[in-house]
């Protein structure tokens, strides 16, 4: 059959002009050749090349987006996890196969220049991963969206393990320069701190609210490119750097100013120093809330001005710009908002709220009482005088609000006020501002509005929607696991990787005995790939014949790493009692950074990596367990950790996991899920049925109902259960600590505590043990069956499409935000010539 002879994409990859841009730009940035040019430097070199590919699509797409004028999204967020970008906008240029053979015709191999690019983590976990994936597929249906953001000098830290414990190392991902940010000097905002609010008659005789004495700082953006799969689209992330206003020059030391230009100096410096490494904890920290507004300030300015550039109507704001609040983190907007429309733009307090709660809308990540956040009124209406009272006014407005809804019920007012008991609630500001309200799981969103925002929810339930998190399939298949995309490809043809739903198309081949072989030779190869990383990174040497049992997530006690590590405990005794019995030989695998003064989360860290010694070296074992720890887990390592997982660990205690997206990743890998029924598990079991899944543990309305009741007492299986009872007297004997068998008293008492039984043992550990381990032999007996196990991974591949990022944003789009899709032209054209 003569293959039809295909016409180059507009924008066809030029590979010979691609080497040659290489090549000029070792030369023209470091004055070398190919060969004396250190491996960073090379890295550089094809990302500057890749930048000039992408640059002309970014200036067409913006160019396109003035003329078509399309409604955008900002989706503003303190965080983005946005992993190594070079890799990934080859993919999304669909020049993964030319530029790799550019490469090796220069001698260069892809990979290890890949590798030398420092893993932008400017996120914790989940939710700074999330906003990152919706960005690309943003950009991937054509939607117009900036990502705003802060551009932390240090990002998320560098975990070294040093005798078990976690160390925490600077990551300077700035050290060599970042190829892919534009700095936009001519973009820059003044944000302004502290001062005091004073009433003013300007030169139009209007009364004006300003704010003097205050402190300032410069924010500079920088832009970084998101490019769109195969479809021309390039989207900005713009992340916010801090300058000072004025540098302290002789004139500050005359006008006596010279304290304050060096304090404005150190905010400068301070502001966007370091990410918080809190996932699902609030600290209350002043600087925090700097961080917060700073980049907030700047965001809304911009956003307000680049309105103005094309259109002369404040008042319809809302019609092009929605701001979408990716948790609490950004929800000072709000006020911002209001003040830039009333004090700048002479709007009404009427039409200025008008204006403001049909522009904002806010996503809920967390139902952790720990992550709410709530500053005290002292701290706030200091640094933010002009704010606050703009936020005082907002709440006394919604209590008026309450009160006509509910008259004389001073509890709802308790319950539901902005600013109560010295405190400003920045949820309960974001709900009464933002006209919508979104859980990112089923579950979730059902827990917000029965339990945690029910008085809200029945206040304003036309609020209240689900968006169910979703996963980037071009990073985590596409990218992260080319066998496997390969052979999806091969079989059920490409669509998937811009509609997921397609890849449905594979269950026909799940029991199809050759394609479950091609399956498991896929995973196996990618084990061992992943054992090869373990041999190089922690000197371990596992058996990719074995079960890859992976748990990789931030290190959170509701997370439960202590109930896998103490069932791990619990096999070992097994095999010590019965060294002959049964076993099929698995390798736990952990990844997990801790919060650095999270005590008991750095202690697990500790204990697991104490039983990898034990367990590992026992010869009784006989290698049958291994215990292996994954230094500083990132988006980077994740890649190969998900493409080589058999086992996906989800074993939150129900309720407590809004949704999850590690699951999904998992999932579309092909691993099957052991967990419990929380989050978007919830729905993973749906799509894929339960039966392709080891589900256990008490569900959430059974923790939910004990936490209502005073929690439940653990010493009653710590007396009953031998096995249990010898696991925890492990903690504290010496077992797995024999300099120092107290080592792990904290982890014992918090399981255990006998002094106040409402503490002990919060997240169910104890209670979901034994669930786990009937699991967990579950899991051991189905690996058994080879032909039936491939079976279940392909299924669970199958009916992943659900969990696209790609989903979550239509439905974002069709329901929220109500974007406009870009097209451009040159891709029309390319349509009619079919
Ligand atoms: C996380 C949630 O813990 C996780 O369940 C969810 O999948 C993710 O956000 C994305 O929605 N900080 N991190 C989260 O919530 C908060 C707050």
């Amino acid at each position: 059959m003569i293959k039809k002879k295909e016409t180059p994409a507009p924008n066809a990859f030029d590979k010979e002009l691609f080497k040659r841009s290489v090549l000029y730009n070792v030369k023209t940035l470091y004055r070398k050749t190919l060969e004396e040019a250190t491996p960073q430097q090379i890295f550089q070199a094809v990302g500057y090349a890749i930048k000039d590919v992408v640059i002309d699509n970014w200036l067409n797409t913006q160019k396109e987006y003035d003329k078509q004028d399309p409604k955008t999204v900002y989706y503003l967020s303190m965080e983005f996890l946005m992993g190594r970008a070079l890799g990934n906008n080859i993919i999304n240029l669909q020049a993964y196969k030319p530029v790799k053979e550019a490469m090796d015709e220069l001698g260069l191999d892809l990979n290890v220049i890949e590798d030398q690019e420092p893993d932008p983590a400017l996120g914790n976990g989940g939710l700074g991963r999330l906003a990152s994936c919706f960005l690309d597929s943003l950009s991937t249906l054509g939607y117009a969206a900036y990502g705003c953001g802060i551009r932390y000098r240090y990002g998320m830290f560098k975990q070294e393990i040093r005798d078990g414990y976690q160390v925490e190392v600077p990551d300077n991902w700035l050290d060599d320069g970042n190829p892919f940010e534009l700095r936009r000097p001519e973009y820059a905002k003044e944000v302004k701190f502290g001062g005091y609010v004073n009433v003013r008659i300007d030169e139009n005789g209007r009364s004006n609210f300003v704010q003097e004495g205050y402190q300032s700082v410069k924010a500079i953006p920088y832009d970084l490119p998101i490019v769109g799969y195969g479809n021309g689209i390039v989207n900005t992330l713009r992340i916010w750097d801090a300058e000072a206003i004025e540098c302290f020059h002789l004139d500050s030391f005359d006008k006596g100013d010279y304290r304050k230009a060096v304090e404005q100096e150190n905010l400068a410096r301070n502001i966007v120093e370091v990410l918080y490494p809190n996932d699902n904890h609030y600290a209350g920290k002043e600087l925090r809330l700097k961080q917060q507004y700073f980049f907030i300030s700047a965001s809304v300015q911009e956003a307000i001005a680049k309105y103005m550039r094309k259109h002369d109507d404040i008042k319809k704001f809302y019609e092009k710009v929605t701001f979408q609040l990716n948790d609490t983190h950004p929800t000072v907007a709000v006020a911002e908002l209001m003040r830039i429309l009333m004090d700048e733009y002479y709007l009404t307090w009427d039409e200025a709220w008008d204006v403001t709660t049909k522009t904002c809308a806010y996503t809920n990540h967390t139902i952790m009482a720990e992550a709410l956040e709530k500053w005290p009124i002292e701290l706030f209406s200091r640094l933010l005088p002009r704010i606050y009272q703009i936020i005082e006014e907002i709440n006394r407005r919604f209590i008026i609000k309450i009160q006509e809804m509910y008259p004389g019920n001073q509890e709802k007012i308790r319950k539901m006020a902005i600013i109560y008991d010295g405190q400003v609630k920045m949820a309960h500001l974001a709900i009464a501002a933002g006209f919508s309200v979104n859980g990112v799981a089923r579950l979730h969103t059902e827990i917000l509005k029965n339990q945690e925002l029910k008085d809200f929810y029945e206040m304003m339930p036309e609020k209240f929607n689900n968006k169910t998190n979703g996963i980037t399939q071009r990073r985590f298949l596409l990218h992260g696991n080319p066998l496997l995309a390969d052979w999806v490809t091969a079989h059920v043809g490409s669509d998937w990787i811009t509609d997921l739903s397609k890849i449905n198309k594979l269950k026909i081949y799940a029991d199809d005995e050759k394609c479950q072989q091609e399956f498991m030779n896929i995973k196996y190869q990618n084990k061992v790939r992943l054992a090869q990383y373990i041999l190089e990174h922690n000197g371990i040497e596992v058996d990719p014949r074995s079960i890859f049992d992976v748990q990789v997530k931030r290190l959170h006690e509701y997370k439960r790493q202590l109930l896998n590590i103490l069932h791990v405990m619990y096999l070992y005794n097994q095999l010590k009692d019965h060294p002959e019995m049964e076993f099929y030989p698995r390798t736990f695998i952990f990844g997990a950074k801790a919060a650095a003064g999270y005590y008991n989360a750095k202690m697990t860290i500790k204990l697991i990596n104490s039983v990898a010694d034990v367990v590992n070296n026992d010869p009784v074992v006989k290698g049958r367990i291994k215990v292996v720890f994954i230094e500083n887990y990132r988006v980077s390592n994740a890649e190969l950790i998900f493409a080589a997982a058999d086992v996906s660990e989800q074993i939150s205690t129900a309720s407590k996991e809004a949704s999850g997206t590690g699951n999904m990743k998992f999932m579309l890998n092909g691993a099957l899920t052991i967990g419990t029924m929380d989050g978007a598990n919830v729905e993973i079991v749906e799509e894929v049925g339960e039966e392709n899944a080891f589900i256990f543990g008490l569900t959430s309305d059974e923790v939910i109902h004990y936490e209502n009741n005073g929690g439940y007492d653990p010493t009653e299986i710590f007396n009953n259960d031998p096995d249990v009872r010898r696991v925890l007297m492990q903690l504290i004997n010496g077992t797995f600590a024999p300099n120092d068998p107290d080592r792990f008293r904290t982890l014992y008492n918090s399981l255990l505590n006998t002094i106040s039984t409402n503490k002990a043992d919060m997240y169910f550990i104890l209670k979901d043990f034994k669930a786990y381990a009937e699991a967990q032999k579950k899991v051991e007996q189905a690996y058994r069956d080879e032909k039936g196990w491939a079976r279940s991974a392909i299924l669970n591949v199958a009916c992943s499409g659900k969990f696209t990022s790609d989903r979550t944003i239509q439905e974002y789009v069709d329901e929220v935000w109500h974007l406009d899709k870009v097209v451009l032209p040159k891709k029309v054209a390319d349509k009619e010539k079919n």
